[in-house]
This record gives structure tokens, C-alpha cells and sequence, in this order.
């Protein structure tokens, strides 16, 4: 294949997005990690598991950041996940270094690449890439608004008893417990949730979907989710690679959409093979205006945070 994919942390995000993406045989994968044998021992495996499927992607792992040279994508999941009890933000000072590592060590063997940031705090996260590689903002991609949106639309689709086809909802905002799910714009087969949903039950889904990585981090004790937000980062890796022109929520730099500037935030963004061709701006009511400045104002502070502790 000559669409090359690299992966940066081989853990449960990591290594579950080398899966789906294998599965979906769009390109060859590298899978790296700072744990010596593991990333080569989970690329092995799966490797051996694409003659079953009938696949041809070569996936190899490693602890050297040479078998990266000429990525097309670089997706970063490396860093540290929660623990219960413990924000997003918590994970700041330890991730912002291992992020800074993987971006220099990257970009200089991938100057061309388009990255993919997962690792928390999301936004700022995606900040510090972009400023550590100098690529233009188009570039720089954070994953969460898949995730968020599917996570609600789970929880739309089981309480109205239909098909997860039919619902289509939209969380945007900064990647915490103050995302902000649209419930006007999102809807089930065309009618806003506002009019299908009373309103104590709709507050009850956007509470759980606020709450929605947590919930999973209190049950698994150890970690966080990753199958859901592994398949998200695979959408966005086929969207670029085939250049769908793909519309999603996931993390963009704001220069002056929405009145943000300086920040990665959630917004409907446009994937193809540039990257971010497009930034889609919704009307937002009275309300909606409230809820998107409150989590601006949550990833600004994240942000001057990360810009006190690393020179950007
Ligand atoms: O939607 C989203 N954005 C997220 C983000 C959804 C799920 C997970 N999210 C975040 O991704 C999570 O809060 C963490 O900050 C990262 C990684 O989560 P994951 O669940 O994959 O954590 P693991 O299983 O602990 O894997 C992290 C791996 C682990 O194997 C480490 O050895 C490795 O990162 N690691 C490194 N790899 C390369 N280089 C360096 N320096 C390094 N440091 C740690």
C-alpha cells in the first residue's frame, strides 16, 4: 500500500485504532511505543490476523520513531489516561511532555504529515502540536466530537427505541465535562430531539453524555475508553485519505469562528486529504451562545496553562 499511517502509543486507544483501521485496509501501519516488545508483539499479532479477514495492510511495531519516515497521518494516543475521580486536565503536565516528544519526533521525519490528536487534555493538546510541528492550523486535527456525538446518539437511539442510523447528533465544544451536545441541530431521521424528547429526559442525555468518559473510567478503574474513541480516529483517517470532504465535530484551530480565536475547540469541521478544508458554523441561540463560551473559557485556562509550562 502507499498510504502510510503511524500510530503513536500502542496502548488500548493505539492499538485499537491500528484494528479498525487494518480492518478497513487503507493503509499499511506503524504502531510505536516508549515499552519495549509490546508494540512489536500487538502489530505481529494483528498482522497475523489479517489473513483470516483477507486484508493486505503491513503493520509494524516498534520503539523507533525511523519506521514513521513519510507518513501521510500521524495519529498521537501516547500519554497518560485517567484514573477515576481525576479530570482531563489533571493529565496536563505529564502528557504535555510525552506529546512534545512525539510531535518533534515525528514531524521531522513526516514534515508533510496531517496529525490526528488524541491524547488528554484534548485541546490542548492539539494546541501544542500544532505549535511544536509549525504545520498550518488545516493540519492539526483533535478527536473528540466523533466520540462525544456518538455517545449521545447511543443513548438518543435507546431511548426512542430506533435505529442508531436514524439519529444524528452533534456535541461540540471543548473535549470536558463542559462539551456543549446540541440539542436544536441534533435529530432523529429529521425531527430536532427538542421536539421528540421531554425535556427532563433530554437534560438526563446530555448529562450522561457530558459525563460519558467518566462513566466508563469509574467502571474499567484502570484506563478509559477506547474502542469508541479508536473508531472515531479511523473515520477521520479514512475521511483524509479518501478525500470525502467528510463533515464531523473534532477539534480545530479557531481563528475567529464562533468569535474564538487562539484555541482548538469542537466544531463541525470538513475532512479530505488537505485536512480541515472547512470550518461549519452553526446559528446558536441565546442558550447555545452561553454553553459554547463557558467551555471556551475552560479550554482558554487549559491552554494558558500549557503555555506556562511549555515555551509556545
Ligand atoms: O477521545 C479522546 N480524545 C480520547 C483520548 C479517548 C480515549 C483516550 N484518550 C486519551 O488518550 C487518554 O486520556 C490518554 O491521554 C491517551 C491514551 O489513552 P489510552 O487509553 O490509549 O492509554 P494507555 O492504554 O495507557 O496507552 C498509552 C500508551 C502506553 O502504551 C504508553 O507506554 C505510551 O502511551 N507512551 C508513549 N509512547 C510513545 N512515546 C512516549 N513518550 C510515551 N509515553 C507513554
Amino acid at each position: 500500500m502507499n498510504t502510510k499511517v503511524s500510530i503513536i502509543g500502542g496502548g488500548m486507544t493505539g492499538s485499537t485504532t491500528a484494528h479498525w483501521l487494518a480492518e478497513r485496509e487503507i493503509a499499511d501501519i506503524v504502531l510505536v511505543d516508549i515499552v519495549e516488545g509490546m508494540p512489536q508483539g500487538k502489530a505481529l499479532d494483528l498482522q497475523q490476523a489479517m489473513p483470516v479477514i483477507g486484508k493486505d495492510v503491513s503493520i509494524i511495531g516498534t520503539n523507533d520513531y525511523d519506521a514513521t519516515a513519510g507518513s501521510d497521518i500521524v495519529v498521537i494516543t501516547a500519554g497518560l489516561p485517567r484514573k477515576p475521580g481525576m479530570s482531563r486536565d489533571d493529565l496536563l503536565t505529564a502528557n504535555a511532555e510525552i506529546v512534545s516528544k512525539a510531535t518533534l519526533e515525528t514531524i521531522k521525519r513526516s514534515p508533510n504529515a496531517i496529525y490526528i490528536v488524541l491524547t488528554n487534555p484534548l485541546d490542548a493538546m492539539a494546541f501544542l502540536t500544532m505549535k511544536l510541528s509549525n504545520l498550518p492550523p488545516e493540519r492539526v486535527v483533535g478527536q473528540a466530537g466523533i466520540l462525544d456525538s456518538a455517545r449521545m446518539s447511543t443513548f438518543v437511539a435507546a431511548e426512542m427505541g430506533v435505529s442508531v442510523q436514524n439519529v444524528h447528533c452533534y456535541v461540540l465544544g471543548g473535549h470536558g465535562d463542559e462539551m456543549v451536545p446540541l440539542t436544536r441541530h441534533s435529530n432523529v431521521a429529521g425531527t430536532s430531539l427538542r421536539e421528540i424528547i421531554s425535556p427532563e429526559r433530554l437534560d438526563a442525555i446530555v448529562n450522561r453524555t457530558r459525563k460519558g468518559g467518566g462513566e466508563i473510567v469509574s467502571f474499567l478503574k484502570t484506563g478509559s475508553a477506547y474502542y469508541a474513541p479508536s473508531v472515531a480516529v479511523a473515520q477521520m483517517v479514512e475521511a483524509i485519505i479518501k478525500d470525502k470532504h467528510l463533515i464531523i465535530p473534532a477539534s480545530a484551530f479557531m481563528k475567529g469562528e464562533y468569535g474564538l480565536k487562539d484555541i482548538f475547540f469542537g466544531v463541525p469541521v470538513q475532512l479530505g486529504y488537505k485536512g480541515i478544508e472547512k470550518i461549519v458554523v452553526y446559528d446558536l441561540d441565546k442558550e447555545e451562545r452561553e454553553s459554547f463560551d463557558r467551555s471556551a473559557e475552560t479550554v482558554r485556562q487549559t491552554t494558558e496553562a500549557l503555555r506556562n509550562l511549555v515555551k509556545i
